[in-house]
């Protein structure tokens, strides 16, 4: 069995679940949850960077990032099927790693709040990340996929980023970019993982 060491609001653990599911290899994935914030977590010794997801292998290795877990998947399950072979496989990465760079940002501008007493809090930083962000969905916004375009973890990444701005940022993305909102929508109607892999807090 694989364990992917993870947690239920986890944007980057959520791209490798709903790969899995697309890859029909979740009855091999067995998630448990991983508290990032525990100095005691044995994910500092799995991960030294103490992140999640985690991927621990059956030979006992461990695999980090998503983007190298979700690699490992598809590999595992033939390979280019979420992630396209050929030239069709690069702007899939890129779609990845901008949506990655939002959530990053993302979850840079939450970790101040979590971390940062208020009066401590660096309004130029969180205005840098917010840069980033906004420009970020701007540019998914331009370059949205054809609704018959194959699934990739480019889209997934994507999917993933929009859920967790609805989660942590209260969804306030939506007013701006309404054909990123009907992406979404499309986007969880083809792809059931989306909403079964939803957190609510
Ligand atoms: N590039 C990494 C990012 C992973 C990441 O930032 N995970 C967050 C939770 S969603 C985390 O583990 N944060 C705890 C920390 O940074 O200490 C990936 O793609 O897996």
């Amino acid at each position: 069995m694989l364990v992917l060491r993870s947690s239920p609001a986890s944007p980057f653990g959520r791209k490798v679940k709903i790969a899995a599911d697309l890859l029909g290899l979740t009855d091999r994935l067995k998630v448990d949850f991983a508290d990032t914030m525990d100095p005691n977590e044995r994910l500092r010794h799995e991960n030294p960077l103490g992140k999640i997801p985690t991927l621990i292998l059956e030979n006992g290795e461990t695999l980090y990032d998503s983007r190298v877990i979700v690699e490992y998947l598809d590999w595992l399950a033939g390979g280019g099927k979420v992630i396209p072979a050929g030239e069709a496989r690069f702007p899939a990465l890129r779609q990845q790693a901008l949506a990655d760079g939002i959530l990053d940002a993302a979850l840079l501008q939450v970790y101040e709040g979590r971390w940062r007493s208020e009066d401590r809090r660096e309004a130029a930083w969180l205005a840098h990340q917010a840069g980033k962000i906004d420009r970020g969905l701007a540019v998914a916004e331009e370059k949205l996929s054809r609704p018959d375009e194959l699934i990739h973890v480019g889209q997934i990444a994507q999917a993933c980023a929009l859920g967790y701005l609805d989660l942590r940022m209260g969804g306030r993305w939506r007013e701006r970019y309404p054909r990123l909102v009907a992406w979404l929508d499309d986007f969880a109607k083809r792809v059931p993982a989306f909403e079964r892999t939803r957190a609510t807090s």
